[in-house]
């Protein structure tokens, strides 16, 4: 049974001129709905049926629809899928007969919610679907489907029932006196918890790294003034998203430009780059360089002749000299990268440097692909951890239980009102 009343439309489709648009009905009132604004009469589920949508005597437009019946629908709910003619007019005239008839547009995410109220997805696989929309790589889209299939639903499953059994052994023991107590059992138990503690660390340590995979991994671009900052942004970006004159600090903001590299998202952000001001505006641009040099997994650090000393505090970095079109390099530097922003030379190996450098190999997918996740995993990792030798098995069960409790929450769908809402918050209308 839906525990929500009202029936609700949106628009599941980007919005804007297109051949089509989609636009999607869920709850009690949609197939009532669409016989109001069709001559259909009957319609078998799942099956495209074309028709034309009226109102009052007036035909709209000439449509595909689909009806879901419930539960097998996305949403658990009776569903309607509208495929009009991708216009702004068509859209505009359905939404406001949909409105007319009492159906509400529905908020961000409120069909995944519903999805996830009726037993459709667990609270996992709806992160993972918010994942999947939101991905712009093949890895976050990898990421994302690993959650969505239920992997990470798996996992916590397993833990889960380790954490039950060592609980159940635990307070099997406690009516024992401590004479009668057998020992084996006792050792057995803090074995479990070994056992459990080590199949987390391990799941969290490969999933640590997965963090830049969602977000993205930062290198950013510093110098001196004229030594092709901007320019290289330019190339790679393949469009002019940076200012570039030669006149000496051109920059004096910072340029972002997000690109993908075999499927990793990389954002590279062009700087002021370091060096003495003459201005306020110039202060600030080079105060925020030194705030992005501290956030960056990377520095490409731009020179103009061998000022390379001066970057020694700077951690992760490579050298780069730019230019190499006009003037030929006659000693190969070491640990400098020449590069060429006008001919494209030397660029391809130096992004697969970039490349080799952050990203790290892994054997297996990481599992835990949330800051959520790991956070709560890391809590149980805790509360185990805590578990010694010399603890009464009172205290035991009362930290397993403690462990479980936490790990519960990780697919915990109600009571916990403030996670969903952030959870739906980076859902789209229309999903
Ligand atoms: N021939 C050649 N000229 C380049 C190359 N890269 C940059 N330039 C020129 O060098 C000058 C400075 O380039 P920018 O990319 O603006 O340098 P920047 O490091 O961003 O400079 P600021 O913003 O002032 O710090 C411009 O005249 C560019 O056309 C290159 O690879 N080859
Ligand atoms: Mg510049």
């Amino acid at each position: 049974m839906s525990k929500y009343k009202d029936t609700i439309y949106a628009l599941s489709t980007p919005t804007g001129r297109s051949a089509i648009a989609v636009i999607r009905i869920s709850g009690d009132q949609s197939l009532k709905t669409l016989k109001k604004i069709s001559s259909i009469k009957a319609i078998i589920p799942n099956k495209t049926k074309l028709t034309l949508l009226k109102f009052e005597k007036h035909i709209i437009d000439q449509v595909l629809v689909v009806f879901f019946k419930k539960p097998h629908s996305f949403t658990g709910e009776e569903m309607v899928e509208i495929n009009c003619h991708g216009s702004t007019a068509i859209i505009t005239k359905i939404s406001q007969i949909l409105e007319f008839l009492g159906i509400r547009l529905a908020e961000p995410g409120e069909f995944s919610r519903r999805s996830l109220m009726n037993d459709k997805l667990d609270l996992l696989q709806t992160e993972g679907l918010a994942d999947l929309i939101n991905s712009e790589t093949e890895k976050q889209r990898s990421m994302a489907i690993s959650g969505l299939s239920g992997k990470l639903s798996k996992f916590v499953n397993e833990i889960n029932m380790k954490l039950r059994l060592m609980l159940a052994n635990t307070e099997a023991l406690i009516d024992f006196s401590d004479e009668d107590l057998p020992k084996n059992i006792l050792i057995k138990i803090l074995e479990q918890n070994k056992n459990i503690i080590k199949i987390i660390k391990k799941e969290i340590s490969s999933s640590e790294i997965s963090k830049p995979i969602r977000e993205g991994f930062l290198v950013s671009l510093i110098g001196k003034p004229n030594t092709g900052k901007s320019s290289f942004i330019n190339y790679i970006s393949k469009k002019e998203v940076s200012i570039v004159t030669n006149i000496p600090g051109t920059t004096t903001d910072t340029v972002t430009s997000t690109i993908d590299i075999s499927g990793y998202k990389f954002t590279f952000i062009d700087t002021a780059g370091l060096r003495k001001h003459k201005n306020k505006i110039e202060e600030i641009g080079i105060k925020k360089t030194k705030d992005i040099i501290l956030r960056s997994n990377l520095n490409l650090v731009f020179l103009e002749k061998n000022e390379m000393s001066k970057y020694v505090e700077i951690k992760d970095k490579f050298f780069i000299r730019s230019k190499l079109d006009k003037k030929r390099v006659i000693n190969i530097e070491k640990n400098i990268l020449n590069i060429s922003s006008v001919t494209g030379e030397g660029v391809k190996l130096l992004l697969k440097k970039i490349k080799r450098k952050l990203i790290k190999k892994q054997k297996n997918e990481p599992i835990l692909s949330r800051e959520r996740h790991l956070n709560i995993m890391k809590m149980v990792l805790f509360e185990l951890k805590s578990i010694k030798t010399k603890d009464s098995l009172d205290i035991i069960a009362f930290k397993v239980r403690e462990a479980l409790r936490i790990s519960l929450e990780i697919n915990q769908k109600f009571d916990i009102e403030d996670v969903l809402d952030i959870i739906f918050k980076d859902f789209c209308i229309g999903k």
